[in-house]
Formats: C-alpha cells, structure tokens, sequence
C-alpha cells in the first residue's frame, strides 16, 4: 500500500462521510476526492434541499465550498454542529465570517498559491485597458483595419503612478510586475505596511488622486464593500484608469457605470463584478472597459495547487483537528 493510500483509508476510517458536507460546485479534483475518497454528503439545489437538511444537517460537521459560494448566514444556522468550513479560494467573503467566529467555527483558505496568477492577470487588464488590446483585436476582427488605416492612439503604459489598494500578498505581488514598468507605486492599506517601498496615502480618495490608475487588490467583504464610491472614481478623474481583480463589492458598481458613460474615467479592466455572472448590459456596450469572466486564479496549475491545498487542509483537519491555511 502506498504512503498516499494509507493516508487515504486512515481519513476514511475517521471521517464519516456524513459529517462532511459539500457546498455548491467545487473544483473538480476537489469535488471527485469528496465523492469517492471521502464519501461526503452534496448540499442538493432547489426543492430538495430543505428535506436534505432535515435529514442530515445535525450531523454535519465540516463543510466544503467554494469562495464564490461560501457558507452563508442561513445555511450556517442550518448547521449547528458545524466545526469547520474548508474554502477553495484565498476569498472567503461569501461565507458569514462574523457568524463563523462567534460559533468558534474554523476556516481554512488557498493563500499564496494563486498570488502569481492573480497578480498576472491584474498586469494583463493593466495593459489591456491602457493600450486597447481588446479593442485593437475586434478593430481587426471587424475588417475596420483596411478601411480605417491607424488604430485611435491608446496611453503609455509604463512609467504610470498606479495606486495599488489593499497591499497584501496580491498587491504586492502586481506592485513588483509594475515595477518592472517604471511605475511609481502609491498604496492604501488599512494600515501601512511596515518597509515597504511605496508610497502610503492614508485613505481610497487620497489614493486615488495621487495616481493614474487604481489596481484593487483588497479583499472582499463588508469592510471593503463600497470603498471604491463616486468620490474615489471622481478623484481618479476623466484621465484615470480602474482596474480590479478582488471583488465586484469593493466598488460601486452603478457609480463606476455612470462614471464611464459620461466619461469621467477613461477605462477599466475587470475581472470581477457585484453581482457574478451577471455583468450589466452597460459595461458590455463600452469598448474601453475590459471584462473578463473572474478568471484571476484561473490557470490549470494555480487550480491543481489550489485543489491540493483545500485537500490538505481538509486531511488535516480530520486527522488531528488542524488546518494547514487557516484565515488569520
Ligand atoms: C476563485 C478567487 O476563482 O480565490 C479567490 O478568492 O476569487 C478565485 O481564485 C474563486 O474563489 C473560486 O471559488
């Protein structure tokens, strides 16, 4: 027998797989392990779901989901022996992490493991909505380039005062690619970062009128909910440029929208929205706004890395009641 499945069947003689619970759909790795290693109970959609919890809530003691869905208020309630909530994503702002810490509930994420990718695609927006690659790209498709012979002149990209705001390990992570293209880097954080080269501006608007373009980087949930608002877009002004990888809440959606209809920011690149899938009809019909369908962490191997990680954490836990990547 190997290492590997002597792990496996030690996890399945403590876990029954009644006591762990799938929430929502989880990455496949994760979603195939659940169902045949650990033999784990799926949460079902629609009519069945209250029956499902009237039979096996009490008994539920772990629960397994995605950042995007999470284990929210009513649900959590639903689960009065819960223990842990293992989440696949370094977000976890879908879950009731208020309701989580007065019931002594556990939670584990996927830090660090997806910091390079999201960090890339911050830089990919960045230089899409600065130079129109997107749009050049659909100038081409539509044959406009022989009736058209130059493409509108886009901005530099390199050497641009970018304000990066919350500078944690994915901020910093696009303040260093950015400083690879001469840009002067600003930050807002909650508090400043000890040693760090850049420079701190001691609120969103103060940020955002130091700079050209502002990066979102903080992370989602009701302490960043609405910190990008009709103030800080305005401080970034008709010549400013927004781009977000963290989450849709952090910004004012409708105020971004109006801001960039009367042209009171000159782009955005988004990979997130406030309310996903649902990107507004708006937003589509501008060809200066990039969007992007939340795919920050979306490469294969940022995805296996993150499978393992949940999985980790999830044998950890049943092992000897810890967890590898607990949220701090
Ligand atoms: C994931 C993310 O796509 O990690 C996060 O917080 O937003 C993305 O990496 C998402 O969480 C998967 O559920």
């Amino acid at each position: 027998m190997s290492i590997d499945t002597a792990e496996h069947s030690e996890n399945r003689s403590k876990a029954n797989g009644q006591q762990i619970l799938q929430v929502g759909p989880v990455n496949p790795a994760v979603a195939a392990a659940l169902a045949d290693e650990f033999g784990a109970l799926r949460l079902p959609e629609g009519a069945e779901r209250e029956d499902f919890l009237e039979q096996h809530a009490d008994g539920v003691r772990i629960a397994v989901c995605s950042g995007r869905v999470g284990v929210d208020t009513e649900l959590m309630r639903q689960l009065p022996n819960l223990e842990v909530i293992v989440n696949f994503g370094v977000g976890y702002d879908a879950t009731d992490v208020a309701q989580a810490n007065e019931r002594g509930i556990a939670i584990s994420n996927t830090p660090d493991v997806l910091t390079d990718c999201v960090a890339d695609t911050a830089l990919a927006l960045y230089l899409d909505v600065l130079r129109g690659t997107s749009a050049a790209d659909r100038f081409v498709r539509r044959g406009e380039w022989a009736r058209i012979p130059s493409f509108p002149l886009t901005v530099r990209a390199s050497g641009r005062k970018v304000g990066i705001l919350g500078l944690g390990r994915i901020g910093k992570a696009i303040a260093a690619r950015l400083e690879g293209f001469g840009c002067e880097i600003h930050y807002h954080n909650r508090r400043p970062v000890e040693g760090s080269p850049y420079t701190y501006q001691s609120s969103p608007a103060e940020l955002a009128s130091a700079v050209e373009v502002l990066v979102i980087a903080a992370a989602g949930g009701p302490e960043s909910a609405g910190l990008v608002n009709a103030d800080v877009l305005e401080k970034l002004g008709p010549d400013g440029y927004l781009v977000n990888i963290a989450r849709g809440s952090v910004v004012d959606e409708p105020e971004l929208i109006a801001a960039l209809q009367e042209g009171r920011l000159a782009g955005a690149g988004l990979d997130v929205f406030a309310n996903e899938p649902h990107v507004p009809a708006e937003l589509m019909a501008l060809d200066n706004v990039v969007l992007l369908p939340h795919v920050g962490s979306g490469t294969r191997e940022t995805r296996a890395d993150m499978a393992a990680l949940t999985l980790h954490n999830l044998r950890s836990y049943l092992r000897d009641s810890t967890l590898v990547t607990p949220i701090s």
